[in-house]
């Protein structure tokens, strides 16, 4: 199973809201020849580390490619910089976000440029909770646990928020 996941707490000037600039990003995606297999349910959550920036909107995808992990996340990075990612310090607002979370069982070594799984997914209920919707026995291969294992153990200040029919986000 590959999965992305998806973030954005900035309106972008192109696309909107950021529920909608996570969207535009998936259909662009598919554009560029991801197949889109499963999406989960679009979650409002607080900035971790907590701060006063704006709630994000998360969620998250499984895909299928024939592009190797390294090729897939340099797409990534094409999409979040076509949609204006800018890059200053770790964690700062984001018009978009776009993780590679795991790529099959791949476990990369330490020193990798890209580590997979994600080095902080199990640990995140923006990637855990949107993940229990499209497979809760993913299972973690480095922790050992699934992901429904992985959600029970999330810290209590992570808030999160559905989206309320009709919520624009
Ligand atoms: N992404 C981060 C850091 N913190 N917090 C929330 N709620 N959602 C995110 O997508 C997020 C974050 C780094 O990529
Ligand atoms: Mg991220
Ligand atoms: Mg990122």
């Amino acid at each position: 199973m590959i999965i992305i996941a998806l973030g954005a707490n900035l309106e972008s000037p192109k696309y909107g809201l950021p529920l909608q600039t996570c969207q535009a990003a998936l259909l662009k995606l598919e554009e560029y020849g991801l197949k889109i297999l499963n999406c989960s349910r679009w979650l409002k959550s607080a900035p971790v580390p907590i701060s006063d920036q704006p709630w994000y909107v998360n969620g998250v995808v499984e895909i299928e490619t024939h592009l190797t992990p390294e090729d897939l996340l340099a797409l990534l990075h094409r999409v979040e910089e076509e949609f204006g990612r800018v890059r200053t310090v770790p964690n700062a607002p984001r018009v978009i976000d776009i993780d590679l979370i795991t790529y099959h069982d791949i476990i990369s070594d330490p020193d990798d440029h890209l580590i997979l799984p994600h080095p902080r997914m199990h640990e995140r209920a923006f990637v855990l909770l949107p993940l229990l919707d499209i497979n809760e026995t993913w299972y973690h291969p480095v922790i050992g646990k699934t992901a429904k294992e992985l959600s029970l153990n999330i810290s209590c200040e992570q808030e999160t928020m559905e989206f309320h029919s009709g919520a624009q986000g």
